[in-house]
């Protein structure tokens, strides 16, 4: 088990040795459920990497969503159906299996059930991700970057096993990974030097003004806009001071509307989204406050999985009972206020 900092890059070289120890001639690479532009992205490049070290791999992509299927047809960039095929192949004759779970890191979050049950017979399970809220239970091996993408991680994977000539080669996908930098940090509102530092060699190669236009132009399903307009119906507003926080509650879409409430004037939004005795509540900020560290807090708090980044962030906590929720809720906006309490600027007259 190995996890990184941000200047420790044997960990690739570690990775690779692990794969080659553990003989992982098939390599399964595994996006989350609804994989965004960074999960897709990072598998593609991933896939390109290990074939130039003579691994044999192949993408597995859990229910496209909506968006993801627009950039990848607008783009003509490849669906990787072929691979899915492989895959059954190779699980109906039982060959040994080595699984890398990309931009997450907890299995449990795999809705299907024939993908479980490949995860479950996996030889070797590796993740490779961004996210603080990493689990490390059942991992062999876990490769995690405070970085703002997936695809910064696999950009300096490449680099540090000198295969930038991948990206030299393969415009299309330095321009889908320039998108996925972009879908992660909001269009840069959450980028870093190492964000500009990768997107300056990606650009090089890739489009970086064909994938922004894509992405600004991807249609909305009726379902997220109706979900966008009943959060912004739902709301109940609060103020401390000059801060403008907003409550709303919705069936689905809750990232989408959270993100609609910042664009409508809130300065920090949290959205919740319960299903049965789960609750996902998510997080958006466009002030300078640590949503990730008080999402991370809260979920510790609550037995739940949760943090993110300092403007976005999101927790699931299995609920005890009803009564549970609103001291989450309440906690949040407790742990808010102390936070902006002891940032001077927000003080005034409080
Ligand atoms: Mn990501």
């Amino acid at each position: 088990m190995k996890e990184s900092s941000k200047e420790d890059f044997s960990v690739y070289h570690d990775l690779i040795s692990y794969l080659r120890k553990n003989k992982c001639r098939k390599i399964l690479l595994i996006a989350h459920e609804q994989p965004d532009l960074d999960a897709y992205a990072s598998c593609w490049g991933l896939r390109e990497l290990l074939s130039k070290l003579a691994f044999d791999s192949l993408i597995f992509l859990p229910s496209i969503p909506m968006e993801l299927r627009y950039i990848i047809q607008t783009m003509n960039f490849p669906l990787f159906n072929r691979d899915k095929e492989r895959i059954y192949d190779i699980v109906r004759e039982n060959e040994e299996i080595c699984i890398i779970l990309v931009d997450f890191t907890d299995p449990s979050r795999l809705e299907k059930k024939e993908i479980k049950d490949i995860v479950n017979q996996a030889k070797v399970l590796i993740a490779i991700d961004h996210h603080h809220a990493a689990q490390r239970d059942n991992l062999g091996f876990l490769l995690l970057k405070p970085f703002n993408s997936t695809a910064e991680i696999v950009v300096e994977f490449m680099f540090n096993l000198n295969l930038v000539s991948i990206l030299e080669k393969n415009k299309e996908l330095s321009t889908a990974l320039i998108g996925g930098i972009l879908v992660d940090t909001s269009f840069l509102d959450r980028a870093n030097s190492k964000t500009f530092y990768t997107l300056s060699i990606l650009s090089r190669y890739g489009s970086y003004s064909r994938i922004l236009h894509a992405l600004k132009n991807v249609p909305k399903s009726i379902d997220e806009k109706i979900a966008r307009l009943k959060g912004a119906q739902r709301l109940k507003i609060s103020r401390i001071n000059d801060i403008i926080i907003v409550f709303s509650n919705i069936g689905s879409y809750e990232s989408s509307v959270a993100s609609a409430l910042i664009g409508l004037g809130a300065d920090i939004a949290i959205v919740l989204s319960k299903k049965k005795h789960i609750a996902r509540i998510v997080g958006r900020s466009k002030i300078n406050i640590d949503l990730g560290g008080i999402f991370k807090k809260i979920a510790d708090k609550y037995m739940g999985v949760g943090g993110g980044h300092r403007g976005a962030a999101a927790l699931n906590i299995k609920l005890k009972n009803e009564k549970e929720l609103d001291s989450i809720i309440d906690k949040i906006y407790e742990l808010i206020t102390q936070n902006l309490l002891r940032q001077k600027k927000y003080l005034g007259t409080l």
